[in-house]
């Protein structure tokens, strides 16, 4: 008998039945519960990284597992085909994007399916073919229709040398990535959907979201961020050259309304842009702000800098005249463009008037009578608290303010209470050219046209070579015109592209159907969605997660998909970090070097002392433990883990290492215990199959019979089996920790080692009695069970070495037999002073306190004790209780 564990060619062979019998394939059968398992799709980078190692293993576990209880069950695999990478490779080793990502997918196919992952091949997605991106062509321009999408000028990263729209990716330090000239702030028109008209529903459907981190609802909501505050006006005092009555601000902060000493509005507001033309300062100030686009975190450490407009409005409430600026820090997009100041209570308007010598007004005290005087000159209070001077309202809390402000301001018809969203419309438009071609066209005399259906796909251009001027759809001239469809006249193709996050907003509905080129979505969606599973890293807990919950309503709102939301439950993986290795240069600069460059001196107990490097032994310090990446050279490479150990190992591993939720750490002898481990279960497991081979089946079942007649001993392992199954099925399917479920395997197979070892050395039994054979047999069929999500080619491999005729992935999850799982019960002597009065059976594990009690309240114990006094009770675990009576 082959009794050497060779995984590489087993693997190889097992890969290839389960490819030519179509194993995994997805069947929709109506009336049959389904699951729909999905990993986070990958870049195709060209290469696997642990990390994709991690989050696809956890994924298949989850997939296998459900397939084992029975299910219908759906784990597709596809690309994120299309972004900047390509685009930058192009260009470094002149390949054309389309070809560059072909051969990096059919790379990475090969590593997927080395890994053993149960995909259904035959719905592979690559989101840069025409047969998917046109769906989302046609998408867009239903929702064109339905009046979501509209084109508005926004800003975009501008570099003046180069002449193009530069990625945020592609601005370092403020500088274009290769030109190193400073980038300016460009405004062109670019296509938005509107997600803020789901901004409620989008909030509102993270309470059902029970299944998903906490963690992740959490950062939804907040980049949702609903604000209820007060729209207020300000009446104008000075003419202006608008035809403006009064300016409105949004605040949060009605309450401080008494405390504003002026009003400040954005560089980009309609005001501004009016009075620029007579006022050179004011022109050179909203030029130089337009020069930086800040993002929004960096607003609140900017320097504060602004301008008075000499112009007036009047107090709603008091009728002051309030001086209106203009500041850096107040954003066009957000709330009306303009913000009531309140120094005394608003930090960054505490900045601004500090700078700018502007008055401070407190009018909000703390309720705490402990708390010293707050101190002005030093910064704002900005906690909510008492009302002071603020006529009518003083004395009122924040609270109770926010409500008679508002009411006082509705009364006058000044102001009302208004919802406000951070979140902001989805620019869509890239000026990139690896995306799906915007299909929109721009007609001299009909304007704006929607590109007809049956001209869809809009197709982009693969035969472009990269060469000096880089990449640009705008060049290609035979893409750019096109006739309109409205008046058939010369037009012009849209030449932007979809941001990326387009393509994986709905991928995992298309996965039901993508052979379908009849239309976006069918049937199939109704049956597979919504996913039951999705796994993926925390980095997409905020926009990918967002955008697809967008898209699923959308779709949802048009009939296409089931329910309310696309993925019932998540799993974020942890991150795969590992130790780092460096070396100081001269001038200051760290060289990394990879883990096997260098040899760790640990001391006798296995703590690392420090390392060197093992070519030339100079020291290396030891960095600490980080996220594994290309720039720290800690990453370890899957396929040289692969051909050294074999998929099952690496699958192990990364399960048994850490709970999935958490840091996973690498380490060598990790793999290596994982590696030994399969190596004793492969021996075993031949051990076993070579002893009971030539009994006979049907008394091998016999003897697993509830009725059966056990002896201590089988008792105990029949016991040790089906615990070990219950617990395992318990952490894979409700705490999903794999590595507790792989733990409670390990210990089984110590228990069957143990056992084997025993009758072998004559110990007990006569060697291999017909139950114990069925008994040992069945502790392995059902180690190869649970491990078959997790090893699933040695599970495989080993379950036909059993003589069993249907593969492993046909079976059915068995059931821990409860007959089984009892404890053995134990016999109790009960003594009153020494003598023996009765006997109790009990389960093993029960407490001292329980049993004191049984004991106590027995018949003839009670009868020994009648009235006297227990002084004293003595429990001899698991044997016996003796009271000592008194009087
Ligand atoms: C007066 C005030 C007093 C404010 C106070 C705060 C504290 P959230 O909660 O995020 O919605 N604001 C309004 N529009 C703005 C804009 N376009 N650019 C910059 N800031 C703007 O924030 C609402 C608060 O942010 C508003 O409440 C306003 O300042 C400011 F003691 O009004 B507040
Ligand atoms: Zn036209």
């Amino acid at each position: 008998m082959d009794i050497e564990y060779h995984p590489q060619t087993l693997e190889a062979e097992i890969q290839a039945y389960w490819q030519s019998n179509n194993s995994f394939k997805a069947e929709a059968i109506p009336g049959k519960e389904k699951f729909y398992c999905l990993a986070m799709f990958p870049y195709p980078s060209g290469k696997l990284h642990m990390g994709h190692v991690r989050n696809y293993t956890l994924a298949d576990v989850i997939a296998r597992f459900q397939r084992l209880k029975g299910k219908q069950v759906l784990q597709p695999m596809g690309w994120d085909a299309f972004g900047l990478p390509a685009e930058n490779a192009a260009q470094q080793h002149n390949t054309a994007p389309a070809a560059w990502t072909q051969r990096n997918i059919d790379d990475m196919r090969k590593q997927l399916k080395q890994l053993g992952f149960a995909y259904d091949w035959d719905r592979e997605i690559a989101t840069c073919h025409p047969d998917y991106y046109r769906w989302e062509q046609w998408f867009f321009i239903q929702l064109y229709n339905k009046g979501l999408v509209y084109k508005k000028k926004s800003v975009v990263n501008w570099d003046p040398i180069d002449q193009t729209v530069l990625a945020n990716e592609q601005v370092i330090d403020g500088k274009g990535w290769r030109s190193g000239a400073p980038v300016e702030r460009k405004e062109i028109p670019q296509w938005f959907l509107k997600i803020t008209d789901y901004a409620d529903d989008l909030l509102e459907d993270i309470k059902a979201l029970d299944a998903w981190p906490n963690q992740v609802r959490l950062m939804q909501q907040n980049w949702i961020g609903k604000s209820v505050g007060v729209s207020i006006d300000f009446p104008l005092l000075s003419a202006t050259p608008l035809d403006l009555s009064a300016l409105n601000v949004y605040t949060t902060r009605p309450d401080t309304l008494m405390g504003v000493t002026y009003l400040a509005v954005a560089p980009q507001h309609p005001l501004c842009l009016h009075l620029r033309q007579e006022n050179p300062e004011l022109d050179t100030f909203i030029e130089d702000c337009n020069k930086i686009k800040v993002a929004e975190a960096d607003m609140a450490v900017l320097e504060k800098k602004g301008l008075a407009l000499g112009i007036e409005v009047k107090h709603p409430i008091t009728g002051d005249a309030i001086p209106v600026w203009t500041a850096n820090f107040v954003l066009m997009d957000y709330g009306s463009g303009a913000v009531m100041s309140v120094p005394a209570h608003d930090q960054r308007d505490w900045e601004f008037a500090t700078a700018y010598d502007l008055p401070i007004r407190p009018v909000i005290q703390s309720t705490d009578t402990d708390v010293p005087e707050h101190d002005y000159s030093a910064q704002a209070f900005v906690e909510k608290g008492q009302l002071v001077q603020s006529g009518e309202f003083d004395g009122l809390t924040s609270e109770q303010a926010f409500d008679a402000i508002a009411n006082a301001l509705k009364t006058k018809n000044l102001g009302d209470k208004t919802v406000n969203y951070r979140l902001r419309d989805w620019g869509v438009s890239r000026q990139r050219y690896w995306g799906t071609p915007i299909p929109m066209i721009e007609c001299n005399e009909c304007g704006t046209q929607p590109v007809p259906d049956s001209d869809l796909p809009v197709v982009l251009p693969t035969d472009l070579a990269p060469n000096e001027s880089g990449l640009d759809l705008k060049k290609v001239t035979e893409f750019k015109t096109t006739i309109c469809p409205k008046c058939g006249g010369a037009a012009e193709r849209e030449t932007d592209t979809f941001d990326t996050f387009m393509e994986s907003s709905w991928y995992y509905a298309r996965f039901c159907c993508r052979d379908d080129h009849t239309q976006m979505l069918n049937e199939e969606a109704h049956y597979w969605l919504p996913v039951d599973h999705y796994v993926g890293g925390i980095e997409h807990a905020v926009l990918h997660l967002l955008y697809s919950r967008f898209f699923h309503k959308l779709m949802r709102d048009m009939s296409l998909v089931p329910g309310d939301e696309p993925f019932s439950r998540l799993l974020c993986q942890g991150m795969v970090v590992s130790e780092t290795f460096y070396q100081t240069q001269d001038n200051g600069k760290k060289t990394y070097y990879f883990p096997d460059q260098v040899t760790v001196d640990r001391d006798d107990k296995g703590r690392a002392l420090g390392a060197h490097l093992t070519a030339d032994g100079s020291a290396v310090t030891m960095g600490g433990i980080e996220k594994m990446s290309k720039s720290k050279n800690n990453g370890v490479d899957p396929n040289t883990l692969i051909e050294q150990y074999g998929a099952d190992t690496v699958r192990l591993f990364t399960l048994f290492a850490a709970p999935p939720d958490q840091s996973l750490e690498w380490s060598e002898a990790g793999v290596e215990g994982a590696h030994r481990f399969l190596k004793r279960l492969w021996r075993l497991a031949h051990q076993i199959i070579e002893h009971t081979a030539d009994q006979d089946s049907s008394a091998l079942l016999q003897a697993l019979a509830p009725e059966t007649a056990l002896s201590k001993e089988q008792a105990a392992l029949k016991r040790k089996v089906h615990q070990t199954l219950a617990k395992a099925t318990h952490d894979i399917e409700e705490r999903q920790t794999f590595n507790t479920a792989i733990a409670a395997v390990m210990e089984l197979l110590n228990t069957l080692q143990k056992y084997v070892q025993a009758i072998n050395s004559g110990k007990t039994n006569n060697p291999f009695e017909i139950t114990d054979a069925a008994l040992l047999r069945q502790g392995v069929e059902f180690s190869l069970l649970i491990l078959a999500p997790i090893t699933p080619h040695m599970s495989h491999h080993l379950w036909q070495k059993l003589g069993q005729t249907t593969p492993i992935h046909q079976q059915q999850w068995p059931q821990p037999d409860q007959s089984a799982l009892k404890e053995e019960s134990i016999t109790w002597v009960v003594q009153v002073n020494g003598k023996v009065r009765a006997k109790l059976d009990t389960e093993p594990s029960i407490s001292k306190d329980a049993i004191t009690e049984l004991a106590l309240n027995n018949e003839n114990t009670q009868k020994f004790i009648g009235d006297k006094t227990v002084v004293k009770t003595i429990v001899v675990p698991n044997k016996l209780v003796n009271f000592v009576v008194k009087g």
